[in-house]
């Protein structure tokens, strides 16, 4: 029995862990992937970092996701030659690693009207540079990783406790 609350335990805290190290980003905020919403000033108050995810909420079927191979195809709007296209109305796209990837809408004209979308995801441990006018001493980003690895350790802790709770 206290090997059994052990391990759930260990998942709620692996549960809690999780979210608090992968970030979701609602593409356009409340107002989501339209054609009225201001994609580049979203995409200035946000910060992609690797593990994080874009979800892309619109009605299926008026809208669609599709990714672009490069910038080119971002400024022009060719949705020719797509990487990957989307279209249930609740798309989720995992920033797997650091680097700029392109969005826009499938549908005819769309694009052309605004619905792209240009993010840059960097690495969830570089220093961030950009922000470096703040006086504070203590960066948000160190922070969080200091966070995210002493929740690690009491992972590993209550994993230890439990395997020795089965002999
Ligand atoms: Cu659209």
């Amino acid at each position: 029995m206290g090997r059994k609350n052990t391990i759930f335990l260990v998942l709620i805290v692996a549960l809690i862990t999780n979210e608090a190290m992968a970030e979701q980003h609602v593409v356009g905020g409340k107002q989501g992937w339209d054609a009225s919403t201001d994609f580049n000033s979203w995409v200035s108050g946000q910060t992609f970092k690797v593990g994080d995810q874009l979800v892309f909420k619109y009605s299926s079927g008026l809208h669609s996701v599709v990714e672009l191979g490069g910038e080119s195809e971002y400024k022009n709007c060719d949705l020719g030659n797509t990487v990957n296209s989307m279209n249930s109305g609740n798309d989720v796209v995992k920033l797997n690693k650091p680097g700029t990837r392109y969005f826009a809408c499938g549908t005819l004209g769309h694009c052309g009207q605004g619905m792209k979308l240009k993010i840059t995801t960097v690495s969830g441990t570089s220093s961030p540079a950009s922000s470096s006018s703040s006086s504070s001493s203590s960066s948000p980003t160190s922070s969080s990783v200091s966070q995210c690895f002493s929740s690690l350790v009491f992972i590993v802790a209550l994993l230890i406790v439990s395997l020795l709770n089965q002999f």
